[in-house]
């Protein structure tokens, strides 16, 4: 069983410390499930923790604000048990993030259904040419007299091809690069949205490249105000960066139970693993950048719940140590398991190929670097 002592940290109310415990016992009986269909997999996710009540918490109805602690716990626990459960749960959130945040009270009709595990979200932020920098969006969106005209291309859009709703970023062209885009709600039957290309990477969730063609929305789409799309799609990465990072954190906590369960098993020749200092030293290493990774993390989630502004240099701290020191914990897990640690069927085989996207993607690890720079003045 994974460390729980950092539940008693004053950063958390009982309500915390009971979702944490009532989750633990859901994963217990329901994860993890068969990744062989992911498309599959995540559908089935996404209905099961919508029965479990768990969505509840990825949206904000109206005069509601999202507990970014309790996101970032979830995230952290469901993370830990099956990382494609994670990934269900994080895009529900992070594809109607905007709408939480800044959608009217019409808009949040879709939040419903997402919340309720009715409707699948995505986020189409990411193009071919507009990735780390997003000033240079070049989908473009056109106002008519009936509302808006999309055309362009949306790549590594997660639940791309499965998912109902998306919230789409497109050029209004109100001034030039960041001050020129504007946040639409696109559902996802929407003729003219297609998808172009399924796209399988290493740990396989669904993701895809999207094509607007002539993609006509009604005026009311239109999320927040024309040309505040940048500072929307900013907004909503503040809010979510945290849990970027508590993903990363459940990923690392698991490799740490996986290498301590294995090196004290007792070795054919006699002793075990753990006997050895040099392996000792691993571990506490290990435990160090986890507990590193949780001050960072709930920190930033702490910070914003309290009612803070911008958080962006503590999301983007949370998400870069905490992606980063995961991957070096993993790696270590894998390293004590030997040659098992690279065989399918292992759990820190899967965990290697799971963390390495979290380094990448909602703004890759030099993308944190940057916006903590930018913070210091
Ligand atoms: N919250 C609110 N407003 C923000 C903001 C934030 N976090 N970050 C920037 N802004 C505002 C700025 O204040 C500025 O406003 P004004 O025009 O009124 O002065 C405006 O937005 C432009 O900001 P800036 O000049 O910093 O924009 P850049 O184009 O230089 O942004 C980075 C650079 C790299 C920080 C940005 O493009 C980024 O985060 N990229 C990564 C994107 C990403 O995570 N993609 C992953 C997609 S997977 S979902």
């Amino acid at each position: 069983m994974s460390d729980r002592s950092f539940l008693d940290w004053p950063f958390f109310e009982d309500r915390h410390r009971d979702l944490a415990e009532r989750l633990e016992s859901w994963c217990a009986g329901n994860l993890p499930v068969d990744h062989g269909d992911a498309d599959a997999a995540c559908r089935g996710l996404v209905k099961s923790l919508g029965a479990g009540g768990w969505l509840a918490p990825s949206g904000a109805a109206a005069g509601e604000r999202l507990d970014i602690r309790t996101l970032c716990l979830i995230r952290e626990t469901l993370a830990r048990h099956d990382g494609l459960a994670d990934f269900a749960f994080a895009m529900q959130g992070l594809g109607m993030g905007a709408v939480s945040l800044f959608g009217t009270t019409g808009q949040r009709g879709w939040l419903a259904r997402t919340r309720a595990g009715a409707a699948i979200a995505g986020f189409a932020l990411t193009e071919p040419g507009a990735g780390s920098d997003v000033a240079e969006t070049a989908t473009l969106a056109r106002r008519t007299s009936e509302g808006w005209v999309l055309d362009g291309e949306k790549t590594y859009i997660s639940n791309g091809g499965i998912a109902d709703i998306y919230v789409v970023i497109a050029r209004t062209g109100e001034a030039e690069g960041a001050r020129g885009l504007s946040a639409f709600l696109m559902p996802a039957d929407t003729p003219g949205l297609s998808v172009a290309e399924r796209i399988g990477v290493m740990a396989p969730h669904p993701l895809a490249r999207l094509r607007l063609d002539g993609v006509r929305l009604p005026e009311d789409a239109l999320i927040g105000a024309a040309g505040q799309g940048f500072k929307v799609a900013m907004t909503v990465l503040d809010h979510f960066r945290p849990t970027v990072g508590a993903a990363a954190l459940g990923f690392a906590r698991r490799a740490l139970d996986e290498a301590m369960a294995r090196v004290a098993r007792p070795r054919p020749g006699g002793g075990r693993l753990a006997d050895h200092q040099i392996v000792q030293g691993h571990l506490a290493d290990m435990a160090l950048k986890i507990d590193a990774s949780a001050l960072l993390v709930y920190r930033a989630a702490w910070t914003k719940d309290r009612g803070a502004g911008r958080i962006s240099r503590e999301a983007a701290m949370a998400k870069l140590y905490a992606t980063e020191a995961a991957q070096e914990v993993i790696d270590m897990a894998l390293q004590l398991h030997g040659g098992d640690g690279v065989r399918t069927g292992f759990a820190v085989e899967a965990l290697y190929r799971e963390i390495r996207a979290l380094r990448i993607y909602e703004g890759a690890s030099d993308v944190q670097r940057i916006v903590i720079a930018r913070a210091l003045g």
